[in-house]
């Protein structure tokens, strides 16, 4: 066995990154299984992000002034509403929405994409009735742009041997039939690669089929400029772009939203209400019942003006030096395989098949002899790491790229820096030369340490943590 990555390693060498910007929790410190605190690493930023600073003091700044949206005569109901709807302008303008699309408030990604799945043409919510056309998705989607479509009796396609392929079958299958939506994601949850997405959406439109983009992913890493692109629908989350304060939205095409049922029945959705029937109010109210999320909405809104005047390039940039570091760091270390489905001619890092701009900074692999688990608890209770294991809502897309029943993410963002990735290596490198220097137990539910010395904070009234994997959809 050939382990490399202990002291020094040449991907340790590269030159060092600097976090791009100020994320709340930069400095945690965290403590570790054999006693003492380290800085803590969060490789976990594909899962929920930190929050930006600019974020936090956005919140605060409204905390205040908080009241009811839409609904109260008072000043700090005027300021809220006000924010409220600035944040829906501000959203659009940063996914450079036209004129005819809607931006609805959803909880998160999957909310938006249930939403959408009740408002596509010939179906009926919930219910697997294909009518004037069908829907179209991936087969590595995340379950999020997977189960609103199987409900409704969706065709797969498996993506391809390459992009080009992926593009191909897809074409093949609405050439085959017509369909009234194509899913698809924008990058991949698993492997950070990201589907042709200007190729996908003119296929779809040469066959009539709009278009729907999971960008979940996309969007805390890339540009996205739906008039532009064609992109008919964009889902994301705030969770995932620094703002996790409970807020998602789906913005896109408004006629499909105007004709559907309201997603829910309730105050604020309506125009007028009788005992024998009700009058349903336009897009985006018609979709948003109930006491709207203002601290979301804004929170969204200022991740969104924060990452956009850091410029989509110097994003790009950051992460590339940062995947690139910890692709040839993990190609250093015997064992370690990054899963991928497109593997590039010029190696498992950015800059291969077609371009560095193709993969955001989500990097899953396994590790040979350790399970997922293990791998992930290990780097949690003895380095301090966090990173997710599991199946990573994609059950589909792992069983397909790995025979292990699990695999270990590493997903970074603009709070990252070289030091993180650096961490991350040495703590691989370290656990497949001398394996783990603590006892893990297994149990129902999953692998942590034994024992698990680690409190949580005062505030949580003892305890210790228990088992990520306690989750059953891993
Ligand atoms: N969708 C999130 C992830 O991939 C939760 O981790």
């Amino acid at each position: 066995m050939t382990i490399l990555a202990a002291s020094p390693c040449p991907a340790l060498d590269a030159p060092d990154v600097a976090p791009l910007a100020a994320v709340v929790g930069a400095d945690l410190s965290v403590p570790l299984v054999h006693g003492g605190h380290a800085r803590y690493v969060n490789l976990d930023y594909a899962a929920s992000a930190p929050a930006l600073r600019a974020v936090a003091d956005r919140v605060a700044e409204l905390l205040p002034l908080y009241a009811s949206v839409h609904r109260g005569a008072g000043y700090a109901s005027v300021v809220c509403t006000s924010a409220y709807e600035a944040a829906r302008a501000e959203i659009a303008a940063f996914v450079g929405a036209g004129p005819d699309d809607a931006v609805v408030f959803t909880r998160n990604t999957t909310d938006a994409l249930n939403l959408l799945a009740t408002a596509v043409p010939g179906f009926a919510p919930g219910v697997g009735v294909p009518g004037a056309g069908g829907v179209v998705h991936l087969d590595i989607e995340h379950h999020a742009n997977l189960l609103p479509w199987q409900r409704l009796g969706a065709r797969v396609v498996r993506a391809g041997g390459t992009r080009a392929q992926t593009v191909a079958a897809v074409a093949a299958e609405l050439a085959a039939a017509p369909a009234a939506l194509l899913a698809v994601t924008g990058a991949s949850n698993v492997t950070g690669e990201c589907p042709p997405l200007a190729e996908l959406t003119s296929v779809a439109h040469r066959h009539g089929a709009r278009i729907v983009v999971d960008g979940a992913q996309l969007v805390p890493h890339r540009r996205v400029a739906l008039a532009e692109s064609g992109i008919d629908y964009l889902a994301f989350s705030g969770h995932k772009i620094y703002a996790p304060f409970g807020a998602g939205v789906l913005v896109g095409r408004r006629d499909w939203l105007e004709a559907a049922p309201p997603y829910l029945a309730g105050g604020g959705a309506v125009r007028e209400v009788r005992l024998g029937g009700t009058e349903w109010a336009a897009v985006p109210a018609r979709h948003e019942a109930g006491t709207p999320n203002v601290v979301g909405a804004v929170a969204l809104a200022a991740a969104c003006r924060a990452v956009a005047a850091l410029g989509a390039e110097a994003v790009t940039a950051h992460e590339t030096a940062l995947v690139r570091r910890l692709t040839r760091g993990l190609a250093g270390i015997d064992g370690v395989r990054p899963l991928r489905l497109w593997p590039s001619a010029a190696g498992d890092e950015p800059g291969g098949e077609s371009g560095e701009a193709d993969r955001i900074g989500v990097v899953t692999f396994t590790v040979d002899g350790y399970p997922a688990d293990l791998v992930a608890q290990y780097l949690s209770a003895e380095h301090g790491i966090g990173v997710r294991d599991g199946r990573f809502c994609a059950h589909p897309l792992l069983a397909r790229l790995t025979a292990d029943p699990a695999g270990v993410r590493a997903s970074l963002g603009l709070g990252s820096r070289a030091a993180d990735v650096d961490r991350l290596v040495t703590a691989l490198a370290e656990l497949r030369a001398h394996g783990p220097a603590w006892a893990y137990a297994r149990t129902e539910a999953g692998c942590a340490p034994d024992p698990d010395p680690r409190a949580l904070p005062d505030w949580l009234a003892g305890g210790v943590p228990g088992p990520a994997s306690a989750c059953s959809d891993q």
